[in-house]
């Protein structure tokens, strides 16, 4: 058995990658920017570093673990060395930080307290903000950004998208994006993962919450919210207990924040589902474009655009289930004199994004969602209206839009869109074809699931692409002559659940926001979007003659 010895006690090797992995789970939490064990190794940081038996130094996060290695990770040469590398960053960061939105939540202010840095030695050229805030998904500030490259690598790595990179030599270098162009103007998707890794406040979500605070409870308006999927079982863990679903104390919230009507856009998931299965149908029966792609998710509508705009006539027409909502939500309440204020609590940064697009603003121009926040947002506003989220009593959504089923409810995550689709364009509606179908690899976080699915006569190929990285893998299968029938993407690992505008969560924590959503399936009494009796409803009455007008889109120019 092979071993190393940490500050003097053996520890056994068990195939870790690296001497970081190996110290951390002999329970010392050494110090990270750059380290991600789902990113390339960048080792830049230089926090982890550690000193071995003849005092040298090497960088934890890579060097593999070696049989008989004796190191130490908390001497006094390297506490000196950490606190110089702090104070160098600190002496080169915007030090706002009691205004700054990572405030709280910045790993620079972590380990600055933890390692007792109370006084900075260096004149600091960045001390005011340095703000691009030409993105509606995030806000950079470059004189807070610590050149980790954990953006730079997300982006270019996990979301094959290559926005941003390492621009300038020396003292000048710099995360920027090609010709120095603001984010905004850039091939940038807006998912936001690089936001979701930045330790600082160097990479932030849009904050409008500020502005939705001043819409809110006024005479003249109807507040109307959506909450997606996903977010009911990512809020429970900031209030210190476990990652159930808290939908119905999350309405309770929103209602005392100000919200006149709350509604779950697991409902007008639904109504994808009904539009985008009709669709499906049409296309199989009449030659029509196939693969079907997917369309509700919009940082995957805008890397199409860019990477990929021959196969926009492939993706769905259906708009979003925010949308469709929106929409619905718009004319419900047009006519009653008032004005209305349509939010969306999404786990998403690019829904900001979505909100704003031209396909998706009334005939005067406004907006149909006016806002979108994250979830995080959601928690801010929760915490800033004084509300005791543990006390609070879980409530219900609002009529006339208060059903949904199960199919709706696990859009939230990686496979859901086509699970929920399956269900629905199912011939075989027995309980056994529904159990099955969860076990035949829809399910899963694995980058690309397939698929056959038996369809009348005929059976479809099914592909779930989890994660922008692995659209090009099924491109080039496709272009090389493999088809499918159906493909969703979802540009966040794992799906929504794994959204930007999530907080921060490990992959555990992932699998169990997962396991909730799928739980939460298992509790809807009614599991198709077919048997959601609103369906009928909104057919015959709000949508009727109006479908295509109101729920669906083209995103071909
Ligand atoms: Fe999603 Fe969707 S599932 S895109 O991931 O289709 O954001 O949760 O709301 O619109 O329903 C996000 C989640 C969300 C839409 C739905
Ligand atoms: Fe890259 Fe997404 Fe960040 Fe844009 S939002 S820079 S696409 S990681």
């Amino acid at each position: 058995k092979e071993f190393m010895i940490i500050d003097n006690i053996p520890v056994a090797i068990n195939g870790e990658k690296n001497l970081l992995e190996l110290i951390r789970k002999a329970g010392i939490e050494l110090p990270t920017f750059c380290y991600y064990s789902e990113l390339s190794v960048y080792g830049a940081c230089r926090m982890c570093m550690v000193e071995n038996k003849w005092g040298g130094m090497e960088a934890a996060c890579s060097t593999p673990p070696r049989n008989g290695m004796e190191i130490y990770t908390n001497t006094p040469r390297l506490r000196k060395y950490r606190k110089m590398i702090l104070e160098l960053l600190l002496s080169n960061h915007c030090g706002e930080c009691t205004t700054c939105d990572k405030n709280g939540k910045c790993k620079l202010q972590e380990l600055a307290a933890r390692f007792d840095i109370h006084r900075v030695r260096f004149d600091n050229p960045k001390s005011k903000p340095c703000i691009d805030d030409s993105s509606v998904s995030i806000t950079r500030d470059a004189n807070k950004c610590i050149l980790c490259g954990d953006c730079v690598r997300v982006c270019n790595e996990v979301q094959n998208v290559g926005a941003i990179d390492f621009a300038f030599r020396g003292s000048k270098m710099k995360v920027a994006c090609s010709f120095d162009k603001p984010i905004g103007d850039s091939n940038c998707v807006g998912c936001g993962q690089c936001a979701a890794v930045c330790p600082t406040g160097a990479i932030i979500i849009k904050n409008d919450s500020h502005r939705l605070w001043k819409e809110l409870n006024q005479e003249d308006t109807i507040a109307v919210a959506q909450v997606a999927p996903a977010v009911r079982v990512a809020v429970a863990k900031e209030f210190g207990y476990n990652g159930e679903n808290v939908m119905g104390k999350i309405v309770a919230a929103l209602r005392r924040i100000g919200f006149n009507y709350i509604f779950d856009t697991s409902t007008a998931a639904d109504l994808t589902v009904m539009e985008e299965s009709k669709e499906f149908a049409d296309r199989l029966a009449n030659g029509g474009k196939l693969p079907l792609f997917t369309s509700c998710c919009p940082a995957w509508i805008k890397y199409a655009e860019n990477e990929y705009p021959e196969i926009l006539p492939n993706i769905s027409t259906c708009r979003s289930p925010m949308q469709m909502f929106a929409s619905v939500i718009n004319e419900k309440f047009k006519g009653e004199g008032k004005k209305i204020l349509s939010v969306a609590v999404m786990p998403c940064t690019a829904k900001k994004g979505e909100a704003a697009r031209d396909e998706f603003k009334d005939e005067n121009g406004k907006p149909l969602v006016d806002f979108v926040i994250t979830t995080q947002e959601l928690i801010m506003m929760i915490k800033e209206a004084g509300i005791v989220f543990n006390e609070i009593e879980p409530e219900a959504v609002d009529m006339p839009f208060g059903t949904m089923t199960g199919a709706g409810v696990i859009f939230g995550v990686t496979g859901g869109v086509t699970e929920a689709v399956i269900r629905r364009v199912s011939t075989d509606k027995s309980l056994a074809s529904l159990r099955n179908l969860a076990f035949e690899g829809v399910r899963g976080f694995e980058g690309i699931k397939e698929l056959e699915v038996p369809l009348g006569d005929k059976a479809i190929k099914v592909c779930v692409v989890n994660g922008l990285r692995n659209v090009e893998v099924i491109m080039n299968r496709m272009k090389a002559g493999e088809h499918f029938d159906l493909i969703e993407v979802m540009a966040c690992p794992n799906g929504c659940i794994g959204g930007a505008g999530q907080p921060k969560a490990t992959i555990d924590e992932k699998k169990e926001r997962s396991v909730n959503l799928y739980n939460a399936d298992k509790l809807c009494t009614l599991k198709r979007s077919e048997e959601n009796p609103l369906m009928d409803k909104l057919y015959e009455g709000i949508l009727k003659g109006r479908e295509h007008e109101l729920l669906h889109v083209s995103y071909v120019k």
